[in-house]
Protein backbone atom coordinates (compact mmCIF):
# COMPACT_ATOMS: atom_id res chain seq x y z
CA UNK A 1 0.00 0.00 0.00
CA UNK A 2 1.77 3.36 -1.38
CA UNK A 3 2.12 6.05 1.55
CA UNK A 4 -0.31 8.84 1.28
CA UNK A 5 0.19 12.17 0.39
CA UNK A 6 -3.16 14.40 0.77
CA UNK A 7 -3.09 17.73 2.16
CA UNK A 8 -5.58 17.66 5.34
CA UNK A 9 -5.59 13.77 5.50
CA UNK A 10 -3.73 12.19 8.11
CA UNK A 11 -3.97 8.03 7.72
CA UNK A 12 -3.07 5.97 11.04
CA UNK A 13 -2.27 2.68 8.79
CA UNK A 14 -3.69 -0.51 10.95
CA UNK A 15 -4.27 1.71 14.21
CA UNK A 16 -7.40 -0.15 14.86
CA UNK A 17 -6.08 -3.82 13.89
CA UNK A 18 -5.23 -4.58 17.35
CA UNK A 19 -8.71 -3.78 18.53
CA UNK A 20 -10.45 -5.30 15.46
CA UNK A 21 -12.27 -8.50 17.24
CA UNK A 22 -13.75 -6.18 19.74
CA UNK A 23 -14.69 -3.70 17.41
CA UNK A 24 -16.70 -6.10 15.41
CA UNK A 25 -18.48 -7.22 18.56
CA UNK A 26 -19.26 -4.20 19.63
CA UNK A 27 -20.63 -3.39 16.23
CA UNK A 28 -22.75 -6.49 16.51
CA UNK A 29 -24.41 -5.39 19.76
CA UNK A 30 -25.05 -1.93 18.10
CA UNK A 31 -27.03 -3.54 14.79
CA UNK A 32 -28.44 -6.04 17.22
CA UNK A 33 -30.84 -2.78 18.18
CA UNK A 34 -30.49 -0.54 15.20
CA UNK A 35 -30.24 -3.58 12.32
CA UNK A 36 -28.14 -2.06 8.79
CA UNK A 37 -30.38 -0.90 6.61
CA UNK A 38 -29.99 0.64 2.95
CA UNK A 39 -31.59 3.98 2.83
CA UNK A 40 -33.36 6.09 0.24
CA UNK A 41 -31.87 9.64 -1.23
CA UNK A 42 -33.94 12.30 -1.46
CA UNK A 43 -33.58 11.71 -5.34
CA UNK A 44 -35.18 8.18 -4.99
CA UNK A 45 -32.13 6.13 -5.13
CA UNK A 46 -31.30 3.23 -2.88
CA UNK A 47 -27.90 3.75 -1.79
CA UNK A 48 -26.35 0.48 -2.46
CA UNK A 49 -24.22 0.88 1.33
CA UNK A 50 -25.93 -0.43 4.06
CA UNK A 51 -26.27 1.73 7.28
CA UNK A 52 -26.89 2.21 10.55
CA UNK A 53 -25.65 4.46 13.58
CA UNK A 54 -24.98 4.64 17.28
CA UNK A 55 -24.26 7.51 19.60
CA UNK A 56 -26.50 11.17 20.62
CA UNK A 57 -27.26 11.30 16.87
CA UNK A 58 -27.97 9.55 13.65
CA UNK A 59 -27.37 10.38 9.80
CA UNK A 60 -30.11 9.50 8.03
CA UNK A 61 -31.91 9.81 4.37
CA UNK A 62 -35.41 10.00 2.85
CA UNK A 63 -37.29 10.98 0.49
CA UNK A 64 -37.30 14.63 2.60
CA UNK A 65 -33.83 14.98 2.87
CA UNK A 66 -30.39 14.26 4.53
CA UNK A 67 -30.43 15.17 8.64
CA UNK A 68 -28.95 13.98 11.63
CA UNK A 69 -31.89 12.41 13.97
CA UNK A 70 -31.65 11.47 17.38
CA UNK A 71 -33.91 8.46 17.03
CA UNK A 72 -34.17 5.69 14.76
CA UNK A 73 -36.92 6.60 11.92
CA UNK A 74 -37.07 2.34 11.74
CA UNK A 75 -38.07 1.91 15.10
CA UNK A 76 -38.70 5.08 16.82
CA UNK A 77 -35.91 4.39 19.84
CA UNK A 78 -32.71 6.49 20.38
CA UNK A 79 -30.12 5.06 18.14
CA UNK A 80 -27.93 2.43 20.47
CA UNK A 81 -25.06 4.19 22.74
CA UNK A 82 -21.83 5.22 21.57
CA UNK A 83 -19.44 2.28 22.44
CA UNK A 84 -16.43 3.91 24.80
CA UNK A 85 -14.17 1.84 22.83
CA UNK A 86 -15.80 3.49 20.09
CA UNK A 87 -15.28 7.42 21.14
CA UNK A 88 -11.77 6.70 23.23
CA UNK A 89 -10.68 4.93 19.35
CA UNK A 90 -11.85 8.65 17.71
CA UNK A 91 -10.28 10.26 20.20
CA UNK A 92 -6.96 8.71 20.02
CA UNK A 93 -6.88 8.97 16.67
CA UNK A 94 -7.95 12.60 16.05
CA UNK A 95 -5.30 13.55 18.87
CA UNK A 96 -2.62 11.79 16.47
CA UNK A 97 -3.76 14.31 14.04
CA UNK A 98 -2.96 17.29 15.49
CA UNK A 99 -7.09 17.88 16.34
CA UNK A 100 -7.58 17.12 20.40
CA UNK A 101 -10.29 16.74 22.42
CA UNK A 102 -12.52 15.34 19.64
CA UNK A 103 -15.81 14.21 21.05
CA UNK A 104 -17.96 12.79 18.34
CA UNK A 105 -21.77 12.65 19.11
CA UNK A 106 -22.24 10.81 16.07
CA UNK A 107 -21.05 7.25 14.58
CA UNK A 108 -22.34 6.25 11.39
CA UNK A 109 -21.77 2.95 10.44
CA UNK A 110 -21.51 1.97 6.79
CA UNK A 111 -21.81 -2.00 5.42
CA UNK A 112 -20.34 -2.68 2.05
CA UNK A 113 -20.83 -6.30 -0.29
CA UNK A 114 -19.09 -6.55 -3.16
CA UNK A 115 -20.41 -3.57 -5.76
CA UNK A 116 -21.38 -1.25 -3.14
CA UNK A 117 -20.09 2.23 -3.61
CA UNK A 118 -20.60 5.66 -2.11
CA UNK A 119 -20.98 8.29 -4.94
CA UNK A 120 -19.34 11.67 -5.04
CA UNK A 121 -20.46 13.94 -2.67
CA UNK A 122 -19.51 16.18 0.41
CA UNK A 123 -20.11 15.86 4.35
CA UNK A 124 -22.12 18.86 4.91
CA UNK A 125 -25.15 18.29 7.00
CA UNK A 126 -22.85 18.91 10.44
CA UNK A 127 -23.47 22.21 12.50
CA UNK A 128 -19.39 22.33 12.94
CA UNK A 129 -17.08 22.24 10.12
CA UNK A 130 -14.10 23.15 12.40
CA UNK A 131 -14.27 19.22 13.63
CA UNK A 132 -12.74 16.43 12.16
CA UNK A 133 -13.82 13.29 11.31
CA UNK A 134 -12.39 9.88 11.91
CA UNK A 135 -12.77 6.87 9.72
CA UNK A 136 -12.59 3.60 10.55
CA UNK A 137 -11.99 0.76 7.82
CA UNK A 138 -12.61 -2.70 8.79
CA UNK A 139 -12.75 -6.08 6.31
CA UNK A 140 -11.75 -6.03 2.55
CA UNK A 141 -10.15 -3.35 0.87
CA UNK A 142 -11.27 -0.29 -0.41
CA UNK A 143 -10.38 2.78 -2.73
CA UNK A 144 -11.10 5.95 -1.01
CA UNK A 145 -11.60 9.04 -3.46
CA UNK A 146 -10.44 11.95 -2.24
CA UNK A 147 -11.45 15.31 -4.80
CA UNK A 148 -11.26 18.94 -4.06
CA UNK A 149 -13.66 21.49 -3.12
CA UNK A 150 -15.08 21.87 -6.41
CA UNK A 151 -17.01 18.54 -7.77
CA UNK A 152 -14.69 18.70 -10.93
CA UNK A 153 -11.54 18.68 -9.51
CA UNK A 154 -9.26 15.65 -10.18
CA UNK A 155 -10.26 12.81 -7.67
CA UNK A 156 -7.12 10.88 -5.69
CA UNK A 157 -7.12 7.20 -5.10
CA UNK A 158 -6.52 6.32 -1.35
CA UNK A 159 -6.25 2.80 -0.71
CA UNK A 160 -8.10 1.85 2.49
CA UNK A 161 -7.20 -1.68 4.49
CA UNK A 162 -8.34 -3.30 7.75
CA UNK A 163 -7.46 -1.42 10.27
CA UNK A 164 -7.07 1.73 8.84
CA UNK A 165 -7.83 5.06 10.75
CA UNK A 166 -7.80 8.43 8.56
CA UNK A 167 -8.65 11.61 9.89
CA UNK A 168 -9.85 14.16 7.57
CA UNK A 169 -10.11 18.19 8.69
CA UNK A 170 -8.64 21.81 8.38
CA UNK A 171 -9.00 23.06 5.49
CA UNK A 172 -10.48 20.13 3.39
CA UNK A 173 -13.36 19.26 5.58
CA UNK A 174 -15.42 19.95 2.53
CA UNK A 175 -13.80 18.35 -0.04
CA UNK A 176 -15.67 15.97 -2.17
CA UNK A 177 -15.15 12.13 -1.56
CA UNK A 178 -16.58 8.83 -2.07
CA UNK A 179 -15.59 5.04 -2.60
CA UNK A 180 -15.51 3.14 -5.44
CA UNK A 181 -17.50 -0.12 -6.02
CA UNK A 182 -16.06 -3.12 -3.05
CA UNK A 183 -14.06 -5.76 -5.31
CA UNK A 184 -15.29 -9.24 -4.39
CA UNK A 185 -12.54 -11.02 -2.15
CA UNK A 186 -12.93 -12.74 1.65
CA UNK A 187 -11.64 -11.56 4.56
CA UNK A 188 -10.03 -13.61 7.58
CA UNK A 189 -13.04 -11.87 9.98
CA UNK A 190 -15.25 -10.11 8.07
CA UNK A 191 -15.99 -12.58 4.71
CA UNK A 192 -16.99 -10.54 1.52
CA UNK A 193 -17.88 -7.33 3.35
CA UNK A 194 -16.48 -3.61 4.30
CA UNK A 195 -17.69 -1.93 7.79
CA UNK A 196 -16.47 1.70 8.28
CA UNK A 197 -16.65 3.58 10.98
CA UNK A 198 -17.36 7.40 10.66
CA UNK A 199 -17.73 9.61 13.48
CA UNK A 200 -18.17 13.01 13.68
CA UNK A 201 -19.69 15.75 15.55
CA UNK A 202 -22.90 16.50 14.54
CA UNK A 203 -23.83 19.77 16.46
C1 LIG B 1 -12.74 13.64 3.07
N1 LIG B 1 -17.86 7.26 4.37
O1 LIG B 1 -20.29 8.02 5.17
S1 LIG B 1 -15.60 8.66 5.73
C2 LIG B 1 -19.66 8.85 4.49
O2 LIG B 1 -15.60 4.65 3.66
C3 LIG B 1 -18.32 8.45 3.95
O3 LIG B 1 -17.72 4.69 4.11
C4 LIG B 1 -16.58 6.75 4.01
O4 LIG B 1 -17.76 9.17 3.19
C5 LIG B 1 -16.63 5.27 3.93
O5 LIG B 1 -20.07 10.00 4.24
C6 LIG B 1 -15.55 7.05 5.06
C7 LIG B 1 -14.51 9.47 4.73
C8 LIG B 1 -14.57 10.95 4.69
C9 LIG B 1 -15.50 11.67 5.35
C10 LIG B 1 -15.50 13.04 5.28
C11 LIG B 1 -14.57 13.71 4.54
C12 LIG B 1 -13.67 11.62 3.94
C13 LIG B 1 -13.66 12.98 3.84
C14 LIG B 1 -14.55 15.12 4.46
C15 LIG B 1 -13.62 15.75 3.70
C16 LIG B 1 -12.73 15.01 3.01
FE1 LIG C 1 -18.72 11.18 3.24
Amino acid sequence: VPPVAVPGLTVLRGLATPQDRALLAAVDTVTAGAPFRHLVTPGGYTMSVAMTNCGRLGWVSDRAGYRYDPRDPQTGRPWPAMPDLFTCLALRAADAAGFADFVPDACLINLYEPGAKLSLHQDRDEGDFTAPIVSVSLGLPATFLFGGLKRTDRQMPVPLIHGDVAVWGGPWRLAYHGVRALKAGTHPLLGARRINLTFRKAV
